[in-house]
C-alpha cells in the first residue's frame, strides 16, 4: 500500500508500508524493540536519516545517559536475502571491530556491531514478514547530506580511504553480492532502455531532453566495467554506498564510522571514491531542483582526494589511480541514471518526497556530470599531483 506522509521536517514523503498504521505507533515500534537483546528498556524512538531505501529509527533507553540503538526496517524488496545481507554484515562488522581493538588509540574510529534478537538471529522476521534488525548508536555523532567546508571533504576521504585499508585483508570472495551487478553498466543501461521502450507511466516525453543525456553518454561509460572483468584492476571488499551522509562524525568534525552497510560486497574501489565525490563535492543538493547551484566544487573535490590518497594511496594500483577522476563522473551518471529509469518505471525503487522527485533528481546528476566534464583536465590534474606527492 502506498502512502502519503509527513517526516520529521514536515515534508511529505511517499513509501511503500505493509500496515500504515503501525509506522507511527509507538508501541508498535517498542514491542519490535522488545524482540532484541538490549541493555535498559526502550523508552522512546525517532525516526532518523535521510536513505532512500531502509527506515530506520533511532532507539532511546532508560535508564537515561546510555548511548542508545538503531533499528532498521530493512526494505526486502530491494534486499531479497536477508540473511546472506546479515552474514555479510557480521563479516564486515567484526573484522572491523578487531582491527580497531589491535590498532587501539592510533585509529580513531568506532566500531558498528549488530545486536542480536532474542532467537539469537541478527534480524527478527515481524508477523507481517517486515525484516528488522539493530545496531549500537554511535551517541554524539552526525553525519552531513552536503559538505559545508573543506575540513569535512578531507577527513570524509581519509574515513573511506581507511575503510578500505581495514578491509584489504578481508577476503573478497568471502562476501555475497546483496544486490547482483549493483554498479553494472551494462544492466543498468539494459534495464533503462527496457523501460523507455515499454514507457509504462508514459513519462518518456517528460525525459526526453534526459534520454538524450543518456544516449549521447552511454557509450564512454563502460570503462571501468571493462578493466574490472579484464582483470586491470582489482576486485575488493567495498562499501558500495559511499554517499557523504554514510559517514559519521564526532563533535570536533573527526570522522569515527563508516555505516549503511548492506552493500559492502565484492567491487571496485572506484565506484567507492567516485560515488563520494558525486555527493561530497556538489555545490548543490542531490535533488537540487535550481541547476544552476549544481557544480562540482572543485575546493572539496581536492581535500576530498587528499584525505583519500593519504589513507588509501599506497594500496591502490597505478591504473585505478588513473581512472579515479573518470569514475566521479560515471558514478554520479549511473545514479542519475538509476533515478531516470525509475522515474520511467514509476517510482517503484526510490522513496520519493513528491511527485517528479525521480526525475529531479536524474537532472541534479546530469548537471553535475556535465560540471565534471568541464573541469575533466582540473580534476585529473589535481589526483596526478596528489598521487605523485603519496607515493
Ligand atoms: C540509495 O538508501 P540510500 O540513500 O543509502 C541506493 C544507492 C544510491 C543512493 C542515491 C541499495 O542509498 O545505491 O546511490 O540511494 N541504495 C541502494 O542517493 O540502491
Ligand atoms: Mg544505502
Amino acid at each position: 500500500m502506498m502512502k502519503w506522509m509527513l517526516n520529521g521536517s514536515g515534508r511529505p514523503w511517499k513509501y511503500w508500508i505493509i500496515n500504515p498504521e503501525r509506522q507511527n505507533n509507538m508501541n508498535d515500534i517498542l514491542q519490535i524493540v522488545k524482540e532484541f537483546r538490549i541493555d535498559g528498556t526502550a523508552s522512546a524512538f525517532e525516526r532518523v536519516g535521510s536513505g532512500h531505501i531502509n527506515d530506520s529509527y533511532r532507539i532511546a533507553i532508560s535508564p537515561a545517559g546510555l548511548p542508545g540503538y538503531f533499528l532498521q526496517r530493512i526494505n526486502h524488496q530491494i534486499f531479497k536475502d536477508i540473511p546472506l545481507l546479515t552474514d555479510n554484515i557480521l563479516k564486515v562488522t567484526k573484522h572491523i571491530s578487531e582491527k580497531i581493538r589491535l590498532a587501539g588509540p592510533c585509529i580513531q574510529c568506532v566500531g558498528l556491531s549488530l545486536v542480536p534478537a532474542r532467537d539469537g538471529h541478527f534480524f527478527y522476521r515481524d508477523d507481517e514478514g517486515n525484516y528488522w534488525r539493530m545496531f549500537n548508536f554511535i551517541g554524539g555523532s552526525r553525519s552531513f547530506d552536503q559538505v559545508p567546508n573543506a575540513g569535512l571533504a578531507y577527513e570524509g576521504g581519509k574515513a573511506f580511504g581507511l575503510f578500505l585499508r581495514l578491509t584489504a585483508d578481508l577476503d573478497a570472495d568471502s562476501l555475497s553480492e546483496t544486490i547482483k551487478d549493483f554498479h553494472n553498466i551494462k544492466t543498468r543501461l539494459a534495464a533503462f532502455k527496457k523501460t523507455c521502450e515499454e514507457d509504462p507511466y508514459k513519462r518518456a516525453e517528460e525525459a526526453k531532453n534526459e534520454i538524450l543525456f543518456i544516449e549521447e553518454r552511454s557509450a564512454g561509460m563502460h570503462k571501468i566495467l571493462k578493466l574490472g572483468l579484464s582483470g586491470r584492476i582489482p576486485l575488493r571488499v567495498t562499501h558500495n554506498d559511499t554517499k557523504f551522509n554514510n559517514i559519521l562524525f564526532d563533535e570536533n568534525d573527526k570522522a569515527i564510522c563508516i555505516v549503511d552497510l548492506d552493500t559492502v560486497m565484492p567491487g571496485y574501489v572506484l565506484y567507492d571514491f567516485g560515488d563520494a565525490i558525486r555527493t561530497g563535492a556538489n555545490t548543490g543538493a542531490e535533488d537540487e531542483a535550481d541547476l544552476e547551484k549544481v557544480n562540482i566544487n572543485m575546493e572539496l573535490f581536492e581535500a576530498y582526494c587528499r584525505g583519500f590518497l593519504e589513507s588509501a594511496g599506497r594500496s591502490l594500483t597505478l591504473e585505478e589511480k588513473s581512472h579515479l577522476a573518470f569514475s566521479a563522473r560515471f558514478m554520479t551518471f549511473i545514479i542519475g541514471l538509476r533515478f531516470l529509469t525509475d522515474f520511467l518505471a514509476g517510482d517503484t525503487y526510490y522513496k520519493i518526497h513528491f511527485p517528479g522527485h525521480n526525475i529531479q533528481r536524474a537532472r541534479a546528476q546530469f548537471r553535475l556530470v556535465q560540471s565534471m566534464e568541464q573541469n575533466a583536465s582540473s580534476m585529473e590534474r589535481i589526483i596526478s599531483d596528489l598521487c605523485k606527492s603519496n607515493s
